[in-house]
C-alpha cells in the first residue's frame, strides 16, 4: 500500500518505521527530523528495535505521490492546517486521523471524500531528530467514518498487522473515539500536572479516585451526546492501557516538559464544550482544562 504519514512527531515516526518494512511510505515532517532520517535512517529503540532507511522523506507536500491512505498524526490543534494542505488528495485518498481528541474526523469530513476513523494506543517519545523510543504498545481500531467502505479499511488493517501492530475493524468507531478521549482526559492531565510516568497512576489510592471522577463525569457527557459508554468497562480499559504503557510519559507530559502547547483543548476542553452545549455538569473536566492551561503558561518558569 502507499501511505502518506503527515506529521512525524513520535507516533507518526513509529508508524512510518514499522509500515515501511512492507509498504511504500512517504513522510512529511519538520526539516531537522527529515534531515537526520535522510542521513542515518529513522532509529527506534524500546519495544521496537530497528533503523528504518526505506522511507521517502519530504518537507513539501507538493512532491508526494498520490497515496492510498493518509495517516494524519499532527497535534490536534494543527488538524485544520494539515487538512487544508492536503487538498490535492481530497478526491483520491482515504484520510485517517490517528490523533488525540474529539473533532478531528469532522474537520476531515468537511473536505475529504473518504474518511476512516481510528483509535491508536502507543506510548512513544521523540528522543531527538531521527530518533524515537517506543515505550508501550497497544492495539489500533479502525472503522468507517464517512464515504468509505470495507474495501478502503481492510488493506490498511492488514498492513498494520503485517507490520507487527495489532489492528482490527470495529462497527462503532465513533464510540471508540469517545472512549479514547475519556482515556486521554483521565491519563494526560494527571500525568502532566504531577509530572509522573503513566504507571504511577495505578496507586490504589487518590489518583485512582481522581481517575474515577474524571471517567464518571466524562461518560455522562458522552451520553448527552448520544454515545453510550459503560463506566466500569471504561475504567477496566483505562487500567489495561495504563498497564501496557506504564513506562511511558504521556504526550501531554512531554509537551509540558518541552514548554509546548498541549492538546488540552481537543481533549478535556472539547468534553467541556459538549457538556456546555448539552447543559451537563462538567466541573472536573473544566478544572483540569484550566490547570493545564495555567501549566502551559507557567511551564518555562517552573523553578522560580
Ligand atoms: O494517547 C496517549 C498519550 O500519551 O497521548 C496514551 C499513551 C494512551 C496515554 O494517554
Amino acid at each position: 500500500m502507499k501511505f502518506l504519514i503527515f506529521g512525524t512527531g513520535a507516533l507518526g515516526s513509529l508508524l512510518a518505521a514499522r509500515l515501511a518494512q512492507d509498504n511504500d511510505v512517504t513522510i512529511i515532517g519538520r526539516a531537522e527530523h527529515i534531515k537526520a532520517i535522510r542521513k542515518h535512517g529513522l532509529r527506534v529503540t524500546g519495544k521496537t528495535e530497528l533503523c528504518q532507511t526505506k522511507l521517502r522523506t519530504m518537507t513539501n507536500i507538493e512532491d508526494s505521490p498520490i497515496p492510498d491512505a493518509i495517516l494524519v498524526t499532527v497535534k490536534a490543534y494543527d488538524t485544520h492546517r494539515a487538512v487544508a494542505s492536503l487538498a490535492r488528495f481530497y478526491h483520491s485518498s482515504s484520510f485517517i486521523s490517528l490523533q488525540n481528541g474529539l473533532g478531528n474526523e469532522e474537520v476531515m469530513a468537511r473536505h475529504a471524500k473518504k474518511v476512516l476513523g481510528a483509535v491508536i494506543n502507543q506510548g512513544v517519545t521523540l528522543l531527538g531528530p531521527g530518533e524515537i523510543f517506543h515505550a508501550g504498545t497497544g492495539s489500533t481500531e479502525f472503522g468507517l467514518y464517512s464515504g468509505t467502505t470495507i474495501e478502503d479499511v481492510a488493506p490498511i488493517v492488514s498492513s498494520f498487522k503485517k507490520a507487527g501492530m495489532p489492528a482490527s475493524i470495529v462497527d462503532d468507531i465513533r464510540t471508540h473515539i469517545w472512549l479514547k478521549a475519556v482515556l486521554n482526559a483521565a491519563v494526560n492531565p494527571l500525568t502532566a500536572l504531577l509530572r509522573i510516568k503513566t504507571g504511577k497512576l495505578l496507586d490504589g489510592g487518590p489518583l485512582e479516585t481522581a481517575i474515577r471522577s474524571i471517567v464518571l463525569e466524562s461518560v455522562a457527557i458522552a451520553k448527552s451526546s448520544d454515545t453510550h459508554l459503560d463506566e466500569e468497562e471504561v475504567l477496566k480499559i483505562i487500567r489495561r492501557v495504563i498497564e501496557a504503557t506504564q513506562a511511558n510519559k504521556s504526550s501531554m507530559l512531554q509537551d509540558l516538559e518541552k514548554g509546548r502547547r498541549t492538546e488540552i483543548d481537543a481533549i478535556n476542553g472539547a468534553i467541556v464544550e459538549i457538556a456546555r452545549a448539552n447543559d451537563v455538569p462538567h466541573p472536573v473536566n473544566a478544572l483540569l482544562t484550566n490547570l493545564i492551561r495555567a501549566a502551559e503558561t507557567n511551564s518555562s518558569s517552573i523553578s522560580t
